[in-house]
Formats: C-alpha cells, structure tokens, sequence
C-alpha cells in the first residue's frame, strides 16, 4: 500500500509498530518519543526511496537540462513535518500517533535542526529546493555537510554565549552516504608547463594535496507529486593508501593529516552579510566547487553522448552570491586540462553555463582574497583566473575606451586582492540582484561599471519563500481557514490566495482569522513561559523583531523605542498605551562586537522592565535565545507586527518579511529591499512605512554622512536615552553600554538610528492607535495574507527557469 496519497491508518500503524519492533526491539508501549521519530522517519524513507529512483532515472534517461544550485549555505531546518505532508502522510500520522499515545508536535521537536546556514541567503536556498521539486523542475542543491552548523547560542546573565552545533551525534536519518561517488579534490603543490607534440600547452600538477570529497544525499520531496530530486552535500575525508613507510609514521602523521583534512568541511563560518577570510573559508570554497563541477561535468559525459560544446544545453549553473565562484576557473581547468580544450573554446562553454546572485551591497560582505594566499592554495586555479583578467582587462581597454579610466576599479585582480563578484560578472551570462531596488542599486551604483558594457546580463528575481512549509506547515489552523473560504487551489497556486479579498471588510469571517491567530498567541505565550517563566498578555500586540543581529538590521533602533516607552509610562502611569509584548530572536557573528552589546542591551532592558511593577500590565520584553528555523516556525504565526526596519539599501531583500505578512503580520518598515514591493501590493495604507528612503540614505553617505551630534544636542528624547546607556541604567557597571554610546556619536551614526527615530516613533504611535480597533488592524491583516501568494518562491523559481535556466518540468 504505497502507491499514490491514500494511506489508511490501519496501513501507517502496522508499519510503524514493525519499525519499532525490528529497529529497536521494542513493543510501542516502550518506546520513546526519538524512537517514534526514527521510526517515522523510516516510513517516509521507505516511502520516498522508489520514487527518488524514478525522478534520477527520467532525468538522467530523458536528456532533460539540469540545473545545479551551488550554495555554501542550506537552512533546511527539519524534515519529518515537511516530508510527512509532502508525501501525503501527515494527517494520518497525527491520527495513529493519538491512538499510539504520542503527540505529533512532540515527536516533530525531537528532530535536530539541520542549521547548515546563517539566514536568509542559506533559506532561500532551501525554499527553492522545495519549489524546484514541488513544481517538478529538475533542480538539486549542492552545498558542504558542515559537521557543525551555526553555532547553538545561550543567553547567560544577557550575553550571548556560542556552543557547538553538534547536530551529527546521532544518525541524521535523511541522508544516504554515496561512497562509490566520491571525488578527489586537490590543493597546494606545484604547476608545471609542457608543450604537446602539437605545440599545445599541458599542465601538469605534482606534490598536490588530495582530500576525498564523499557525498551524502539527501531527499528534496516534491509536494504529493512523487518528484524526489536531490541536495548532495560533500564532505572531506582523507584519501587512505595501502602502502605506508612504517606504522609510526603514519600514526602520527595520519592523526594531524586527518584532522586538517576533515576540518575542511569541519564547521560553517557564521557570517551573515559580512566575511571572513581566512585560508579555510577558501579551501571550503575549492571544495565545494571542484566537487561538484566534477561531478557535474562525469554525469553529463554519462547521460548525454554529446560533446562538451554543447554543455549549455543540459546543464546551467547557479552561484548562491559569491563563496561558489571559484566554479568558473574550475570549470575552465577542467576543460583545459582534462578535455583538452583551448582557452577561447573553454571560455565560450563556461560563460554560457554560469548565472550569479548577488545578495547584498554590503562593502565588508563583498569577497577579496589576497593573491598570496590565494596563489599558495590554487595555484593552478590562480593562473586562471590572472589570464581571465588579462583579457578582461584587455577587452576593456581595446573595446570600450571609455571606461579606460574605471579599469581599476573594475580589474578582477587589483591592489593586491581578487575580487570574486568581479569574477562572477565576468564569467557569467546572468547577473540578478534578490529585490527590485536592489536590483536598481547594483545596476546604478554598486556594479554600474560592468551594467554600462554588458546591460543584457543583469536582472531582477525577487525573492520568495515556500508557502508549504511557512504557512501550510507552520500556521494549519490558519491554512484550513483560507481552504474553507477559497478551496484548497491556493495550495498549488498559492497567487490564488488573493480571492481572500473579498472576505476581507466581512466582520464575521474577520471575526475566524481573528480568532485563529489568538489561538496562534496563546501557543507563543504557552512557549514563552516554558522558556522563560514570564507570563504574556495574549491580548497586547505581539510585535516582532527576528533576525540575525547586524546593526544595519537596527535592533538598536527598535530599543530606543521601548526604552522611549518605558520613560514615558514612568513619567506618566496612567498614560493610554495599547499593551505590548516585544519579541527577539537574533544570533550575532561571535566577533562582532557591537552586535553582541546590542544583545546585551535588549536582555538588560527587559530585566528592568520586566520587573518593574509599573509598567507590568502594559508593557513586556522577550529575547527567546537560540533563534533558528524551528523557532521562526513557532513565532511567525503569532506575530502581530513585523519589524522590518533597516537603514534603507541596506537589506538587498529580507525573506522574514514576507513570512510574517503571509501569517497575517503587519509590518512597520522601512522603504528598504522587498519591502518596496510589499508596499506597492497591499497600499501604503495597509503598513506603517517610516523613515529616510534609500536615495536619501546614499545622497547622505556620499556627502559623508550627516551630524549625528547635531540631533543628540537638539532632541531632548534622544538624548535621554543616549545618556541612560552611559549612566548605568540598564547595568551594575555605569560602562557597560558606552560602546554603543561612543559608536553612535563617534562613529556619527552610520546606520541612522538617530536620524530615523521620530519618525518611526510615529509609525509605533500609529500602530498602537490602530490595533484599538480590532475590526480594521483584521482587515489590514487579511488584506496583506490575500496578497502574499505572490511572495511564494514558486513564483521567484518560475521567474529563474523562464528568464535565466531554460529548464522544463519533468
Ligand atoms: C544575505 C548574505 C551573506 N546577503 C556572506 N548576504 C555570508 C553574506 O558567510 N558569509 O560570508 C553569508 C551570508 N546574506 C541575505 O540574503 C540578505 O542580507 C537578505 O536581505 C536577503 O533576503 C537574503 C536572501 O537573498
């Protein structure tokens, strides 16, 4: 009984109860809540197993172009939940678990989070891989098994503290080691040059470092429409020889040998928007790409009898922002070295394979590698790259005399340093930014030299983000609310959600989203107190700031606010304020040291203002640590209002944004990456917009910035709560918030959180009088859930294949 959606529960209990028998020795009755979530796992995999084989077979039978996501990153979170409702199984699950005596839910949170990402950019990648699958493209995922992902982090006495992420204790039951598919990749050693009989050039590489690249594959299961493709994520072994000089020898050199090798896919750098480069974020990169540019160049060898001419036709590659780049001189080695190709045919096959995302402006996140360093750990790779940017620089010289004087500035290889989004563009057909205005940014300013000679390359892919798992998964009391009001189609064509409109002034059907996220709030409130022992007033506004902590993000913007609130209710007792509970979620990057004070700063405001009895019934302060996928699934359906309030140009695009407008969360922001569009669907009226907008911004920093000081002195608000950080306030020790202090008005604010205050002051006062009524912030609610479809990531991944990958469904 497993073909198509219909399993009985008669079915799925006699499966289960055979599982737990034959894996664990166990009668139901003993086992635990982890061997219930092992053994389901185990159905699912039973289930998926043939038809990952069918969808590998049509791809590789059918001569189908593939396409490969290359990515540092999958935030894919768990799986049980999601495979259990893409396979057909999840209500009939939750059914047999009840007449088992277990709870689903509790099951589900036995499961590790898969935390191979930092954010956004790591999600997006999971989101498209279930997009690709549920709408049956060939796509895969190719990305590193990080033996350990972001950091797990603690919050003791309000600083953050990083543990391990050792997600790998026990079995991860979704993956599948493929050791006969193994490849070597090689690093170090020296280049030599020989001419061939017929005056071509060989290269040969000696005394190179091999490391084995194993992969593990793991299902990407499409939504009940039996496509299972495939993310493969590689991890580094060393290469055992038979033969060794003597045991000692190997002993010792073998342990550190192993060691250095297997750090390679070791742990996950935690930058967010911004770099670190050291030498093994690089050889990670190597890695990563000489894998699977490998792999991708044997399966077309195998599957397709076609020379590697036409590789266009079947395979194009897309490049998660820069960390993939190194593909492009990878591919070009290959085919030179090993295929044998001369420079100009290999360079017109690669460039007609690779397309680039570009996911940030960001001056400390956009990639340069020392050439030194670079050259010691490549060479072979290095000459590559240094004759790509001699023609490059060549061709620009020669062709466009005009921009003669911007070669500088637009050399791959310049002052010392190689700039990998140059390389990018260079070797690319496609580049897109992830939002409209970004998209406008990079064409205008950040990368208008290469725009003005190859305008045909760029273009814009907004965003999106898999309704299935953030709405359908996350949030079912609110998804069985919209299939009674608009049919279950919007669950395959999720723009349908827009017939919610006409529900949208009916104070009756107002009246069930209502109550349906109430129940959401009580479930947060429910988690809240397990978490933290503070009891939330479900009927205050749930207002909601997650996100990895960066200044540019503006925490710091959002506590000035409720210190600002704070002072006013102590100042004023009795003043009229809707009730509030403000939620955090955020992890800073361990070395980045003001993030982790704006970390402090928030726990230390709650401490204060949570126990101070004034304030009590009206205002509440939530910092929930350890913020990862599993915890957004928790907070986004109980979210009110979404902060989305980063310094205008800044945020390329957000994808948080539109989960919580998908789950009916409204949003104060700024004018900033997907906000714009937001903004453009559901009216200006249906958010609270505040602050500079981005031409603003640029025109203020191409000036040099404006005169934080110059506010500091003139509002008397500002500078009250500037003052408190430095006065003790908020800390035993009166220094304990002088960073912040100092950076703002030393460092002139460069993030503009003074400069934006008032009016976001504004927006929160306006948000506060609006909740009052309950029938319009519904309405407005309702309004931004109708519009949200069009946020879904199968539109963004049905905008790649029609304008970038030219692939067709199976
Ligand atoms: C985004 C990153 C990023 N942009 C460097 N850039 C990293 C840069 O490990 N690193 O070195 C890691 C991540 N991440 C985010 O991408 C943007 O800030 C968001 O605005 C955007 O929504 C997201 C997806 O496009």
């Amino acid at each position: 009984m497993s073909t198509g959606s219909v399993y009985t529960t008669e079915w799925l209990k006699k499966r289960v109860i055979e599982v737990i028998s034959k894996q664990f020795g166990k009668s139901v009755k003993e086992a635990s809540k982890k061997d219930m979530y092992f053994a389901l796992a185990n159905v699912v995999n039973s289930e998926i197993r043939e038809k990952w084989q069918n969808t590998n077979k049509k791809y590789n039978e059918n001569g189908h172009k593939q396409l490969y996501y290359l990515s540092m990153e999958f935030l894919i979170g768990r799986l049980l939940r999601n495979n259990l409702l893409n396979c057909g199984l999840l209500q009939v699950t939750e059914k047999v678990m009840e007449e088992l005596g277990f709870q689903l839910d509790a099951i589900l949170e036995e499961e590790e989070d898969a935390g191979l990402g930092n954010g956004g950019l790591g999600r997006l990648a999971a989101c498209f891989l279930d997009s690709l699958a549920s709408l049956k493209y060939p796509g895969h995922g190719f990305g590193i098994r990080y033996r350990y992902g972001l950091f797990e982090q603690r919050i003791i006495h309000g600083n953050q503290v990083e543990l391990p992420d050792n997600w790998l204790t026990e079995p991860y039951p979704w993956e599948t080691r493929k050791e006969d598919e193994a490849i070597i990749v090689q690093f170090h050693g020296n280049v030599h040059m020989f001419k061939r009989n017929d005056g071509s050039l060989e290269f040969k590489y000696e005394n190179t470092d091999k490391v084995l690249a194993i992969p593990y594959d793991v299902p990407i299961v499409g939504y009940q429409n039996d496509t299972v493709n495939t993310l493969r994520l590689w991890s580094a072994e060393p290469i055992y020889y038979d033969k060794v000089d003597s045991l000692d020898d190997m002993f010792f050199r073998d342990l550190n040998h192993q060691h250095s090798i297997e750090q390679i896919s070791g742990f996950l750098y935690p930058d967010d928007s911004s770099l670190e480069g050291k030498e093994l974020r690089l050889k990670q990169q190597y890695f990563l790409t000489s894998a699977t540019i490998q792999h991708i160049i044997k399966q077309f060898k195998n599957n397709y009898r076609l020379p590697l001419t036409r590789l266009h036709e079947k395979v194009v590659i897309q490049i998660n922002d820069t960390h993939p780049t190194l593909a492009i001189p990878e591919l070009m080695r290959i085919l030179m070295d090993e295929e044998r190709f001369g420079w100009d045919e290999a360079w017109e096959i690669t460039t007609n394979v690779f397309a680039y995302t570009n996911h940030t402006i960001m001056e400390e996140a956009l990639e340069t590698w020392p050439i030194d360093l670079f050259k010691n750990l490549l060479p072979r790779i290095y000459m590559i790259v240094h004759e790509i940017n001699e023609r490059f620089c060549k061709r620009l010289w020669f062709d466009y005399p005009e921009m003669r004087e911007r070669i500088p500035n637009m050399a791959i290889i310049a002052y010392g340093k190689i700039h990998m989004a140059r390389l990018a563009m260079v070797g690319s057909f496609s580049v897109n930014g992830v939002a409209k205005l970004h998209t406008k940014i990079l064409k205008e300013k950040v990368m208008n030299d290469f725009y003005t000679i190859e305008p045909h390359k760029f273009n814009n892919k907004t965003n999106g983000i898999t309704h299935r798992r953030w709405l359908l998964q996350i949030n079912p009391k609110l998804g069985n609310l919209i299939t009674e009001l608009i049919g279950p189609q919007w669950i395959l064509r999720p723009k349908q959600m827009i017939h919610l409109l006409k529900y949208s002034k009916d104070r009756t059907i107002l009246e069930k989203f209502d109550r349906v996220k109430n129940k959401n709030k009580q479930t947060l409130a429910n988690y809240i107190y397990e978490q933290t022992g503070i009891k939330v007033d479900t009927s205050s506004i749930f207002d909601v700031h997650i996100k990895r902590l960066h200044e540019y993000k503006r925490q710091l913007l959002n506590v000035f606010h409720i210190i600002y609130l704070y002072h006013e209710l102590k100042d004023n007792p009795n003043l009229d304020i809707t009730p509030r509970t403000f939620i955090f979620g955020a992890k800073a990057a361990p070395g980045y040291h003001i993030a982790k004070e704006i970390i402090k700063l928030i726990n230390s405001v709650a401490t204060k203002v949570n126990n101070d009895p004034d304030v009590k019934d009206k205002l509440k302060v939530i910092f929930l640590e350890n913020y990862n996928v599993s915890l957004a699934e928790k907070i986004i359906p109980a979210a009110d209002v979404s902060e989305q309030i980063s310094t205008a140009s800044k945020e390329a695009s957000g994808t948080g944004n539109m989960k919580l407008m998908m789950n009916g969360a409204l949003t104060i922001g700024t004018l900033d990456g997907a906000n714009v569009e937001i903004c453009e669907l559901v009216g200006k009226e249906n958010m609270f917009i505040f602050g500079l907008k981005a031409e603003e911004v640029i025109a203020f920093y191409e000036q040099g910035g404006y005169d934080a000081r110059d506010i500091y002195n003139t509002d008397d608000r500002i500078r009250r709560i500037m003052d408190l950080l430095n006065d003790g306030e908020f800390g035993k020790q009166s220094i304990e918030f002088k960073d912040i202090y100092y950076h703002i008005l030393y460092h002139n604010d460069p993030y503009f959180v003074l400069k934006d205050f008032e009016s976001y002051l504004e927006a929160h006062e306006l948000i506060d009088q609006t909740y009052r009524d309950k029938y319009t912030w519904t309405h407005k609610s309702a309004v931004n859930i109708a519009h949200s479809g069009k946020f879904s990531s199968d539109q963004t991944i049905q905008e790649y294949v029609n304008d970038i990958w030219k692939i067709k469904k199976l």
